[in-house]
């Protein structure tokens, strides 16, 4: 759960470095696009927000989040793209797809990102319920879209 102390929304931009020059891909999945779409607008937001140029982000669909994986292979391995930030929304319901999508983009998007050496961000969100999910896409929880896009960030100026 997001906590005040863990909640990358709260990210100070003079910790990042210069993202003018950078270049983005977004992948979002089109399942609940009622909520990818903010999420998605909270990581356009915040990539602006600290300096990146409008141009410069480049914004995918996917059908659902399971492919959200190869929608960021294709943008991995284009050269100008320094960094990838993945959007979706599983929500459980009565069979186990969730788990299975869930663990499928985890190490998907990890092995994305290990074999590119880029940062690939895990914007996510994992829920039992709708109201958790929309918590999350500008509620209670805050917008994990903005800490998808944070942590791309926060890895360029690694
Ligand atoms: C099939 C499916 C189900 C049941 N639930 C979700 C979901 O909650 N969130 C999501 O992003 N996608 C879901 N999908 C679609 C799969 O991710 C995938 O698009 C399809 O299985 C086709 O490969």
């Amino acid at each position: 759960m997001a906590t005040s102390l863990k909640n990358l929304n709260d990210y100070k931009k003079e910790g990042f470095g210069d993202i003018s020059e950078k270049k983005f891909g977004i992948v979002v999945a089109d399942w609940h696009s009622e909520i990818t779409d903010v999420l998605c607008a909270g990581a356009i937001d915040t990539l602006l927000k600290h300096g990146a140029q409008k141009e410069h982000i480049f914004r995918n669909t996917v059908p659902g989040s399971f492919e959200l994986t190869l929608g960021a292979q294709f943008l991995a391995m284009q050269e100008e793209i320094d960094a990838v930030i993945c959007i979706g929304v599983v929500i459980k319901g009565d069979t186990k797809h969730d788990d299975y999508i869930n663990h499928a983009v985890a190490n998907g998007l990890t092995n994305v990102s290990l074999k590119f050496n880029k940062p690939v961000s895990f914007g996510l969100v994992t829920t039992n319920n709708l109201e958790q999910a929309l918590d999350r896409a500008g509620g209670k929880h805050g917008n994990k879209g903005v800490e998808a896009a944070a942590a791309a960030i926060h890895m360029l100026s690694f």
